[in-house]
């Protein structure tokens, strides 16, 4: 853009590469610009690489297209193949005279990249007069060496478990490309409504051309809910990613061990109550579970005395709760049906921190 004082250059950047395959984001802070200015008629309109992306040991090559529009002149084209930022020369390629230059003009360029190191490069082009002052410049910027990760599995252990059982996952990935690769290793979890339950992350360094890895990640599960879960491992690097890799995990509520007594229901009884023996996995203290949010058959609340013993003397603690033996009864008979001779009970709850728990066991029915 011209402006009173001089030419003004504006870049719009969007900072920002997005992946859909994975659904991330990199965005970087740092950016650095050249700007190359000359004064003269002679302009480089443009340097078109084959390919961004080269295999090692192939031919870079590349078109120049230059316009001249002043009058016959003679130039002299310079390439040279540039390290990462174009801070020092790999190789200088042999410069051409370009005689009568007039009008639109194109060369091609090309370099033998066998021995060359994997990484990127820039491929840079000057047009000088005969007497060496600069005319044009431009350059394009390519990569060497093929990068490429393929995930190879994703495995959760245990596939079902209950809330505050440690889960862990495993993701096994290969450098199938040509140079070593870093970036991180990923795998995010969704519950059955498709939103992220958590997101893991490791750290991927140098894992050379050929190599494989297994990286193993360990996350909470407090938080799940029950119900099937999606898992999506993936690994980020150069601003990709690998196909993603799915596993799944079921969420059960927390198992209680559920005893009724009596263990047959008679009928014809004139019973109060209803007695169950409430017992919660090895490591949950019994004083967790919130005895008010019990329900048997997900409707009959506790309605008597509660106590915490050792019913089935395992040393570990069990809850003893009673319900109301009618209504029970109401929820198992439903007339005219004839009553059914035996019922699975299910009891259902939550602790004090919200996870919840369920629990069954049959019981006979006597008419
Ligand atoms: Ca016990």
């Amino acid at each position: 853009m011209k402006t009173a004082g001089g030419d003004l250059l504006v870049i719009h950047i969007l900072p920002v590469r997005f992946d859909p395959r994975s659904g991330s984001a990199e965005y970087w802070r740092r950016w650095r610009f050249r700007v190359d200015v000359s004064e003269s008629d002679v302009e480089i309109a443009s340097v078109a690489l084959a390919r961004s992306e080269f295999s090692l040991g192939d031919v870079v090559s590349a078109e120049v297209a230059v316009v001249h529009r002043g009058p016959r002149l003679d130039a002299i084209l310079c390439a040279a193949v540039l390290g990462e930022g174009g801070d020092s020369t790999v190789e200088a390629l042999p410069t051409r005279r370009l005689r009568d230059l007039e009008g639109p003009a194109s060369f091609s360029a090309a370099w033998d990249s066998g021995g060359a190191p994997p990484g990127s490069y820039e491929l840079r082009i000057e047009l000088r007069s005969p007497n060496g002052a600069l005319l044009a410049a431009e350059s394009a910027g390519f990569l060497l060496g093929r990068a490429s990760v393929s995930t190879k599995g994703l495995k959760v252990l245990p596939s079902t478990l209950w809330p505050g059982m440690p889960g862990k996952v495993r993701l096994c990935f290969a450098n199938d490309g040509e140079c070593p690769v870093s970036g991180q290793a990923v795998v995010r979890v969704f519950d059955a409504g498709g939103n992220q339950a958590a997101h893991l992350e490791a750290e991927v360094l140098g894992l050379a051309p050929g190599a494989s890895r297994r990286i193993e990640l360990e996350f909470e599960t407090e938080t799940f809910r029950p119900g099937s879960h999606d898992l999506r491992g993936f690994v980020l690097y150069d601003g990709t990613a690998s196909a993603p890799v799915a596993a799944s995990l079921l969420v059960v509520p927390i198992p209680v061990r559920l005893e009724l007594s009596p263990k047959t229901l008679n009928l014809r009884d004139r019973g109060r109550w209803i007695t169950a023996f409430i017992e919660l996995p090895r490591g949950i203290p019994i004083q967790k579970l919130a005895v008010e949010s019990l329900r048997l058959q997900e409707a009959v609340p506790p309605s008597g005395p509660a106590a915490i013993g050792d019913h089935d003397r395992d040393r570990i603690p069990d809850l003893m709760v009673k319900f109301d033996r009618a209504s029970l009864i109401e929820r198992l008979v439903r007339p005219p049906a004839k009553p059914p001779a035996r019922a699975t009970i299910v009891v259902t709850g939550e602790l004090d921190d919200g996870r919840p728990v369920r629990g069954e066991c049959a019981l006979r029915i006597q008419r």
